[in-house]
C-alpha cells in the first residue's frame, strides 16, 4: 500500500477524517466533486460507496482510487438505498480507525469548499449538520414547492420528534467516530433517505452535542435525482410513528407521575 502515513493526513484537533460519498449513477459528477474535495481539504480521505451503478460510476471510482491513495471504493451488489449505503460505509470507516466520519452527496449539492466550516464546528460537537434552514443557510435553484416541502417537513419533524434541529433531513454531516459507536448503528433499520432523520434523532437522544452550521445547498446541475414521492411518503410515515411513540411515552410518564406512583412524595 502506498499513501501518506496516518499522522500526515490528520486534521488538527480532530484526527483522521473520512468522507463517505454514496453514488448511484453519478458518472457525470464524481470526478468534479471528488476533485473539489481533494483540492479544498487535501488531508481528508474519501470512501465512495457505489451500488453497482449501471452508468459505470463504480468503475470510474476505481480508476480514481488507483491513482489517488486518499480515495477508496466500496462496491455493493445492487441499489439498496442511501441509508444502507451509509451504514456499510460507516462500518468500513470505523474498522479502519477513522476519528471522524462524514456524509456528502456526489451531485455537487454539498460544496466541498464549505467542509472546513463543518470541521471547525466539530471541535465543539459530536455531530455537525450542514444546514439549509439556519440563519445564513440557503438553497440555490430550488422551486418554491421544493422549498416549502423541505421547510414544512422539517417543522413537522421538529414539532413531532421534539428535537431542536432545524434541518433534520440534511445530508452534509460530520460525526465523531465515538458518536457513531454510541448510537448503535446495528439497530438502524432505515434504508432510505429517512436514515438522516433517524441518525439525528438517535444522536440527540443519546445526549450528544449536535451543532448546525449554515451551508449553501446547490441543486444538482447534472444527472438524475433519486428522490421520489415514495421516499417522501415513507419519511412522513416514519416521523409520524416515531413522534407519536415518543409523545405516548411522555403522556404515560405524566399520568404515572400525577397518579402519585412515579414520584417519591
Ligand atoms: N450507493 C447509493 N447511493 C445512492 C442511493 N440513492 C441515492 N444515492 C446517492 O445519494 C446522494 C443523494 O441522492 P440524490 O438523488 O442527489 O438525492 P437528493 O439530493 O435528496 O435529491 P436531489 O435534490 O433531487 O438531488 C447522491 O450522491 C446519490 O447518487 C442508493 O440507493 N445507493
Ligand atoms: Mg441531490
Amino acid at each position: 500500500m502506498t499513501g501518506s502515513p496516518p499522522a500526515a493526513r490528520a486534521t488538527p484537533g480532530l484526527g483522521r477524517v473520512l468522507m463517505v460519498v454514496p453514488t448511484y449513477d453519478e458518472r457525470e459528477n464524481l470526478e468534479w466533486v471528488l476533485g473539489r474535495v481533494r483540492a479544498a481539504v487535501p488531508e481528508v480521505d474519501v470512501l465512495v460507496v457505489d451500488d453497482a451503478s449501471p452508468d459505470g460510476t463504480g468503475a470510474l471510482a476505481d480508476r480514481m482510487a488507483a491513482v489517488d491513495p486518499a480515495v477508496t471504493v466500496l462496491h455493493r451488489p445492487r441499489k439498496a438505498g442511501l441509508g444502507a449505503a451509509y451504514l456499510d460505509g460507516f462500518r468500513v470507516a470505523l474498522e479502519r480507525g477513522y476519528d471522524v466520519v462524514g456524509e456528502m452527496d456526489a451531485d455537487g449539492s454539498h460544496q466541498p469548499e464549505q467542509l472546513p466550516r463543518l470541521l471547525a464546528a466539530l471541535l465543539e460537537a459530536d455531530l455537525v449538520i450542514g444546514s439549509r434552514w439556519v440563519a445564513g443557510g440557503s438553497v440555490v435553484n430550488w422551486p418554491l414547492l421544493r422549498r416549502l416541502l423541505s421547510v414544512g417537513g422539517n417543522v413537522y419533524a421538529r414539532l413531532l420528534l421534539g428535537i431542536p434541529v432545524r434541518d433534520v433531513t440534511a445530508g452534509y454531516r460530520l460525526f465523531r467516530g465515538t458518536a457513531l459507536e454510541r448510537i448503535d448503528l446495528g439497530s438502524v433499520e432505515s434504508a432510505g433517505y429517512i436514515f438522516q432523520t433517524d441518525l439525528a434523532l438517535r444522536t440527540v437522544r443519546a445526549g450528544l452535542r449536535v451543532v448546525e452550521v449554515p451551508i449553501e445547498f446547490v441543486e444538482r446541475v447534472r444527472g438524475q435525482s433519486k428522490m421520489s414521492s415514495d421516499v417522501a411518503l415513507e419519511s412522513l410515515r416514519r416521523i409520524t410513528m416515531w413522534g407519536l411513540r415518543e409523545r405516548g411515552r411522555q403522556l404515560r410518564d405524566v399520568l404515572w407521575r400525577s397518579s402519585g406512583r412515579g414520584a417519591d412524595r
